[in-house]
């Protein structure tokens, strides 16, 4: 029997400052259940779901901010979600800002914000929690910008790595899933760390504006949407994993965003793709043993990849200067595979 899971990516349109969260929750509800009479067993909500995309606000105190984080999940708002999860045997992610009272690293219990996204499952239990790590843009009001991109400001650096959970979703007894938010399905290295624990379906969450706002250089607006999809479809494929990558789509607060959710499979095939910028149900059939080929032959990791030579990928933050040649003085690098296993 093929191990075949249909899942969904629920894109929604846009949510106004002034939409409340029962707005986008009945909004959720109905994409819940048309996927859910299509055939869904497993459907992905956008980064920050219940808001629209606040970063582009400035607030001076971050207690003004405190209106957008959600302080207990589920909560009297979002259980309608956890119920019809429970009451159809559907499963589904979400994404929120999340206000935890939580230790940080010094031991000191404060107040801490995360951009963040769990996975619940047809009984309505929540089985993973993923905190976003690479968060864009700045912490500071920046007068160059025409939006804002605030991250940096609201939400600290995820605190749980990139963790892959094997459970059971659909008909299926068990599903190595990991999730990601927005703009880590641009870093190669968030791939590889879900691939490294054998992740066979990856959720992710974006909000991507459709222009570049930074004041800085210029960037085609078709190419936004095409580096959205060249990041998620090599993720896949580099990693032999299936992925949904979920929208919020449209003009919000003045705003376009791109939308163009999508459903990627191990090759690093579109198989479904939203066309509209509004709440959208795209929806496939995904055939887990399609992850074998691709791990059984170029990306099987155990034959073929050689960490020794990718020490600089945790060693290292930024690039530093590569050495200058000089004519007559062939360069030969201090690394090599020997030293290492003669280290070993
Ligand atoms: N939400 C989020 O992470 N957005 C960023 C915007 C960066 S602009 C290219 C993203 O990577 O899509």
């Amino acid at each position: 029997m093929p191990r075949i899971l249909t899942v969904a990516a629920a894109q929604l349109g846009p949510l106004q400052l002034s939409d409340s969260r029962e707005v986008a929750v009945q909004r959720m509800l109905r994409l819940f259940e048309r996927a859910k009479q299509r055939g869904a067993e497993l459907l992905v909500f956008p980064e920050l779901a219940l808001t629209t995309f606040f970063p582009r606000h400035y607030r001076e105190h971050l207690d003004e901010a405190d209106q957008w984080f959600e302080t207990e999940m589920p909560s009297p708002v979002t259980k309608p979600l956890f119920d019809a999860a429970k009451a159809s045997g559907v499963g589904f992610t979400l994404g929120y800002a999340e206000m935890a009272l939580e230790e940080d690293e010094t031991f000191c219990l404060r107040k801490r914000r995360f951009n963040t996204q769990i996975l619940v499952n047809g009984q309505g239990e929540i089985v993973l929690k993923y905190r976003k790590i690479h968060l864009p843009g700045h912490a500071e009001f920046d007068s160059n910008r025409k939006a804002q991109h605030l991250e940096k400001r609201y939400f600290e650096v995820g605190n749980l790595g990139f963790p892959v959970v094997r459970a059971a979703m659909g008909n299926l007894s068990g599903i190595n899933m990991g999730m990601m938010i927005c703009n880590d399905r641009r870093w190669p290295e968030a791939w590889r760390v879900l691939g490294l624990q054998g992740v066979e379906l990856v959720m992710l969450g974006y909000n991507t504006p459709s222009a570049n706002t930074t004041g800085i250089g210029f960037e085609a607006p078709h190419l936004r949407v095409q580096h959205s999809h060249l990041s998620i479809q090599a993720g896949a494929y580099q990693n032999a994993t299936f992925a949904v990558a979920c929208a919020k789509a449209g003009t919000e607060d003045g705003f376009e965003m791109i939308g163009h959710s999508i459903i990627v499979n191990p090759q690093g095939e579109i198989l479904a793709q939203a066309t509209t910028w509004d709440d959208e149900v795209i929806i496939a059939d995904c055939n887990l043993d399609q992850v074998q080929l691709g791990r059984s032959t170029v990306f099987d990791f155990d034959k073929h990849r050689q960490p020794w030579a990718y020490a600089r990928i945790t060693d290292q933050v930024g690039a530093v200067e590569p050495h200058v040649w000089s004519r007559g003085k062939p360069y030969s690098p201090g690394l090599t595979r020997d030293a290492d296993k003669q280290k070993a």
